[in-house]
C-alpha cells in the first residue's frame, strides 16, 4: 500500500475523532500523531483492525469531572474545575499524574492521558493510562489555600482511585508540597495508608529518585541515542526549558555527565548563561523554583548571563535540546533555528513539546529525536518502582533504584530501535516508540474480549 492511502486512511480516521471530540485541540493533535505511525503497522497486522483496537483506544475508559469549592485566606469562596481521564486499564491500574495550571481543559488532559498509555506500556511495567487535574493555579496562594484546595479535590477523587485502581502523582503544578496534601486527605478519608498516589515524600513511603527521574531518565535517553553514532552527552552544550522538577533535574544529570546547560525558562522567558549552570548555580534554582517559588529572571541578579524576557531558549547555539517545560513549546520555525545552529539531538523531558512540523523538521533531517512518550517515561517508570516498593512494605536504596531506572530507559532505546529503524538505517524514535508503546496494550485488549 502507498503512503498516500496510508495518509488517506489517517485523514479518514482523524476526521471521525474530531467530530466526537469537538474543540479537543491538543487531544486531536496527540491522537493524529500515534495513528500516523500506527495505521501502516496496523495494515500489516490487520487482527488489530478487526479488533477495532484503534477506535477503542482513542476512546478514554471513564471521565470523570467534578467541582472542587475551597475558602482562600481571605474568606471567599472559590470554585475550580476537577477531572481524572482513566483512559485505559488493559495493562494495570490507571496511572498517570495531575496537573493544576490555568489553562488546564477537557482537551489537555485527554491528550496527556492518551499520550500516557503508550509511555507507560514503554516503560515495561504494568500500568494503565491516566491524568487529572485542575484549572487551580498555585502561584501567588499561601501554603494553607494550596493546602484547603488539596483536601477539597482529593475530597471527591478519593472514590475513585485506589491503589489497585487509579495511582495519581505530580505533573506541572503539583509536586511534593500537593501530593503530600493529597495523600493526608486520602488517608483520613478512607483510614488506610496505602500506596495511593506516587511521588510520595521519602518518611512516607515514597521512592528514592523519584523526584529525580524524569530528567535523569531524559538525559539517560539523550545519552543512547548518541551512543548509536558512537558518541555521548560529555562536552556537549545543552539548552534546557522550563525550570520546574524535570528542568532541574535534566539539568542536574546533563552537568553530572559532562555536558553544559546554558539556558532555562519559565512562562515569562528565559536566562542565557555562557559559562554554563554549574552545581552551585543549580542549587540556588532548586531554592528559587521549589522554596521561595520566585522568577527564573532573579538568576541574573545573582549570577549574571542574559534575561530575555517573552522570549524561548531555542535561538541558542547548542547541541543537544532538552525542552522541558510543556506542550507546543517548539515550533517549526524552532527546529529550524535549532538544526541551522547545529543542534542533532532533541530528547523531550516535557509531553508534546514539540509542533507536528517541528517534528517533521526533525525527521526530515533525520537528528536524534527522542519523543517524549519515551524520552521522559522514567518518570513514570520510577512511579511503578515506588508501587512495588510500597507493595513490598520496603525500600530500595537510591543505586538499586537508579539503576533500575537506566536500565528502564536503556529497554526503551532498545524497543525504539526494534521498530523505528528504517531501510537506510535511520532510527525514527517516533515511530518506534509509538509502536512499540501500542502492541503490549492492543495485545491486552485483544485477550481480553470487547471490553
Ligand atoms: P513544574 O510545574 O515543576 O514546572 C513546569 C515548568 O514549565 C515551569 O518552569 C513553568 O514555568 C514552565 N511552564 C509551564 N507552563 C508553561 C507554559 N504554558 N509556557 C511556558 N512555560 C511553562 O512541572 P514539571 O517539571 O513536572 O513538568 C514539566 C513538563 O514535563 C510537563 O510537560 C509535564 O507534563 C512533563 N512531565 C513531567 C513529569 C514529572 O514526573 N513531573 C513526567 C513526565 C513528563 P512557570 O513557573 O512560569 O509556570
Ligand atoms: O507525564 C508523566 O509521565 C507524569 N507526569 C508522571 C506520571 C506518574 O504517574 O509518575
Amino acid at each position: 500500500m502507498t503512503s498516500h492511502v496510508f495518509k488517506q486512511q489517517v485523514k479518514e480516521f482523524m476526521a471521525k475523532v474530531i467530530a466526537r471530540n469537538p474543540g479537543e485541540v491538543e487531544f486531536h493533535q496527540a491522537v493524529e500523531e500515534v495513528v500516523s505511525s500506527l495505521v501502516p503497522y496496523i495494515e500489516e497486522h490487520p487482527k488489530y483492525k478487526e479488533a477495532k483496537i484503534l477506535e477503542r483506544v482513542v476512546e478514554p475508559e471513564r471521565v470523570i469531572l467534578f467541582r472542587v469549592p475551597w475558602v482562600d485566606d481571605k474568606g471567599e469562596i472559590q470554585v475550580n474545575k476537577g477531572y481524572r481521564i482513566e483512559m485505559n486499564s488493559a495493562i494495570g491500574p490507571y496511572k498517570g499524574g495531575l496537573r493544576f495550571h490555568p489553562t488546564v481543559n477537557l482537551g489537555i488532559l485527554k491528550f496527556l492521558a492518551f499520550e500516557q498509555v503508550f509511555k507507560n506500556s514503554l516503560t515495561t511495567l504494568p500500568m494503565g493510562g491516566g491524568k487529572g487535574g485542575s484549572d487551580f493555579d498555585p502561584k501567588g496562594k499561601s501554603d494553607m489555600e494550596v493546602m484547603r484546595f488539596c483536601q477539597s479535590f482529593m475530597t471527591e477523587l478519593f472514590r475513585h482511585i485506589g491503589p489497585d485502581t487509579d495511582v495519581p502523582a505530580g505533573d506541572i503544578g503539583v509536586g511534593g508540597r500537593e501530593i503530600g496534601f493529597l495523600f493526608g486527605q486520602y488517608k483520613r478519608l478512607r483510614n488506610e495508608f496505602t500506596g495511593v498516589l506516587t511521588g510520595k515524600g521519602i518518611e512516607w513511603g515514597g521512592s528514592l529518585i523519584r523526584p529525580e527521574a524524569t530528567g535523569y531518565g531524559q538525559v539517560y535517553f539523550a545519552e543512547e541515542m548518541l551512543k548509536t553514532r558512537g558518541d555521548s552527552m560529555k562536552g556537549k552544550t545543552c539548552a534546557v526549558s522550563g525550570s520546574g522538577n524535570v528542568a532541574q533535574f535534566c539539568t542536574e544529570k546533563a552537568t553530572g555527565m559532562g555536558a553544559k546547560v546554558v539556558t532555562l525558562s519559565d512562562s515569562n522567558g528565559f536566562i542565557y548563561d555562557p559559562a554554563g549552570i554549574d552545581k552551585e548555580k543549580l542549587e540556588w534554582i532548586k531554592w528559587l523554583k521549589n522554596v521561595k517559588r520566585g522568577r527564573i529572571s532573579e538568576y541574573t541578579g545573582k549570577f549574571g548571563g542574559e534575561y530575555l524576557e517573552g522570549k524561548r531558549p531555542w535561538g541558542i547555539k547548542c547541541d543537544v535540546a532538552l525542552p522541558s517545560a510543556t506542550q507546543n513549546e517548539v515550533n517549526e520555525e524552532d527546529a529550524k533555528t535549532l538544526i541551522s545552529n547545529g543542534c542533532f539531538v532533541v530528547s523531550e523531558g516535557a509531553n508534546m513539546p514539540s509542533t507536528p512540523a517541528a517534528i517533521d523538521v526533525y525527521l526530515s533531517s533525520k537528528i536524534l529525536y527522542g519523543p517524549g512518550k519515551a524520552a521522559n517515561a522514567g518518570g513514570v517508570a520510577t512511579s511503578g518502582l515506588e508501587m512495588s516498593q510500597n507493595s513490598l512494605r520496603y525500600s530500595w536504596s537510591r543505586e538499586e533504584v537508579d539503576s533500575k531506572l537506566h536500565n528502564i530507559m536503556k529497554n526503551i532505546h532498545a524497543v525504539c530501535v526494534k521498530f523505528g529503524k528504517e531501510e537506510d538505517g535511520f532510527i525514527n524514535y517516533f515511530k518506534g516508540a509509538n509502536i512499540g508503546g501500542f502492541v503490549k496494550v492492543a495485545e491486552a485488549m485483544l485477550a481480553q474480549g470487547v471490553v
